[in-house]
């Protein structure tokens, strides 16, 4: 019985030996050695190589190595069979750091204050906004965006969110469907994009959407924070939208290309914080341990936790 590491742009030795340790009477194999295909019955994937996953005549399910899916999908011969995708609290906590980093970075304008340290300015601010003066939208209230939620709640941020089913949590104003999107962004100062890549999501952070976001407001006008996916956003609407003032500042973890291009004018914006797509990274320990949680569970006839919806795509 046995395992196939289906990766491409990561390193799968840390894979292969937190996953050996943990599953020591499996073998393991990974894309690039010659293995027995009737032999396998779990892959785990990061961006497989589009065709590694058929003829594998006895697979029972692909394990993504991401919260996301969309890089599974992108495989026009995926096998029908279950897709599970990673909830653990190491991921959901990463993000969350992340993700309240951001919050608080635009909030107490920290590169305005790193200038200000380099240049040795000294200056006498009492207008400093608080966090129970922003309003926050996130789109997506899964398992990351209702943990990040949660978080900036308890800093004080006023907090609301957006799913495609409606929910009722704590303290979260929650909206629903196009008109809750409407809703949502009229009173949005700070928007965090929590929502998975699919069909129905492609392209929704563009012009129209920014648009709708509370101009003005305490910090001269509204922060984008997308740690979702890149496919999600237009980034030629979002730089237009920095350089007209519709938008104030953005974080984005995520792009349209990744690497990010090193020609993207996003690099070199004062504006925008870049980061390389590790807003929650997959550790190898965590995460191999949840895989192998799932394996011995299935393998002891019990039901495979968080497979994903296909006709959702998420
Ligand atoms: P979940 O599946 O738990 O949550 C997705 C949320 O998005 C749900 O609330 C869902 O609504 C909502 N949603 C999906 N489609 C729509 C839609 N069309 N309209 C409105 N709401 C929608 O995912 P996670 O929270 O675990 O992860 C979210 C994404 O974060 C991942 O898919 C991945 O792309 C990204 N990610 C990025 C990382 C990074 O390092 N940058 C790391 C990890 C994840 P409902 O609840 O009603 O189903
Ligand atoms: C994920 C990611 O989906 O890291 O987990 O992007």
């Amino acid at each position: 019985m046995s395992l196939l590491i289906a990766v491409s742009g990561w390193d799968a030795t840390p894979w292969r030996r937190a996953l050996q340790a943990l599953l020591p009477s499996h073998s393991i194999a990974t894309l690039n050695e010659p293995f027995d295909r009737a032999s396998v019955r779990y892959a785990v994937s990061w961006r497989h190589p589009p065709g590694a996953l058929k003829a594998l005549p006895n697979l029972q399910a692909i394990f993504s190595l991401g919260a996301g899916v969309d890089h599974v999908f992108a495989d026009p011969a995926l096998p029908d069979k279950p897709i599970v995708r990673i909830v653990d609290p190491d991921l959901t906590e990463r993000m969350s750091e992340w993700v309240v980093m951001h919050a608080l970075v635009h909030l107490r304008q920290l590169r305005r204050y790193e200038r200000q340290q380099r240049e040795r300015v000294w200056t006498d601010d009492d207008d400093q906004p608080k966090a129970g003066d922003i309003q926050v939208g996130v789109l997506g209230l899964g398992v990351l965006g209702q943990d990040a939620a949660a978080k900036l709640k308890t800093l004080g941020f006023r907090v609301a969110g957006w799913s495609s089913t409606p929910k009722s949590l704590p303290g979260i104003a929650c909206f629903s469907g196009p008109d809750g999107l409407k809703r949502l962004l009229g009173q949005t100062d700070m928007l965090v994009v929590l929502l998975p890549l699919t069909e129905a999501t492609r392209g929704i952070v563009n012009a129209a959407l920014i648009a709708q976001l509370r101009q003005g407001g305490p910090l001269g006008g509204p922060i984008l924070i997308n740690a979702g996916r890149g496919g999600l956003q237009v980034e030629a609407d979002i730089i237009a939208a920095l350089d007209s003032g519709a938008l104030h500042g953005a974080s984005l973890d995520v792009f349209e290309r990744e690497p990010l291009p090193k020609d993207s004018s996003l690099w070199a914006r004062p504006d925008v914080y870049v980061s390389p797509h590790n807003a929650a990274v997959s550790s190898p320990q965590a995460i191999a341990a949840f895989v192998a949680r799932q394996i011995e569970a299935h393998e002891r006839g019990e039901p495979l936790a968080h497979a994903v919806d296909r006709r959702r795509g998420y």
